[in-house]
């Protein structure tokens, strides 16, 4: 498995139109789009830096994960998001090597990628997403 760098980093945020005052108004960043992903009860807006992206995610529901994270920890960062070339051979071959999987198989993300999640148990309580792109 290869890591071909930091795809986005994702940070849970109550209210994404607030936070655009931030990463817009103040940091100068690009609003590249937004995406709901009604799945995971969760809207993206994406703010690329370099060859990375600032992923801002708000929940869409009170019960839905980031409502949750949110609530137990307060708005930061959530999850950071390794892009590799292909997210099945990945996650075999990290589950061969003893790490805790949250997604055996890879789900849809925002932008069309396929995701999937490692368990912060494994990851010194990081959620660590591996994310392949066209
Ligand atoms: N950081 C650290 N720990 C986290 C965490 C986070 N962001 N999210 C969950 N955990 C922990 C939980 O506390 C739990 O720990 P325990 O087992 O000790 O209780 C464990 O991880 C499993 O969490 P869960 O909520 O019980 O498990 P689920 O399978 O229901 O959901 C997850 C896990 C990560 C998929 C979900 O919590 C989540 O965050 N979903 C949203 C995903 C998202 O951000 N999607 C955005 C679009 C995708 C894209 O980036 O393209």
């Amino acid at each position: 498995m290869k890591i071909l760098r930091v795809d986005h980093i994702g940070i849970a945020i109550n209210n994404i139109d607030e936070a655009k005052q931030l990463y817009h108004d103040l940091l100068g960043l690009n609003h590249a789009g937004s995406e709901t992903v009604a799945e995971q009860k969760v809207t993206t807006a994406f703010f690329p830096v370099g060859d990375t992206e600032v992923e801002l995610l708000e929940s869409t529901a009170p019960d839905g994960p980031v409502a949750k994270f949110i609530e137990k920890k307060g708005e930061g960062v959530h999850h950071i998001a390794f892009r590799v070339d292909n997210v099945e051979a990945a996650l075999e071959e990290l589950k061969a090597k003893g790490i805790k999987l949250i997604d055996e198989k890879p789900r849809k993300g925002a932008g069309g990628a396929k995701i999937a999640f490692l368990h912060p148990k494994s990851t010194h309580g990081v959620l660590v997403e591996l994310c392949e792109r066209e």
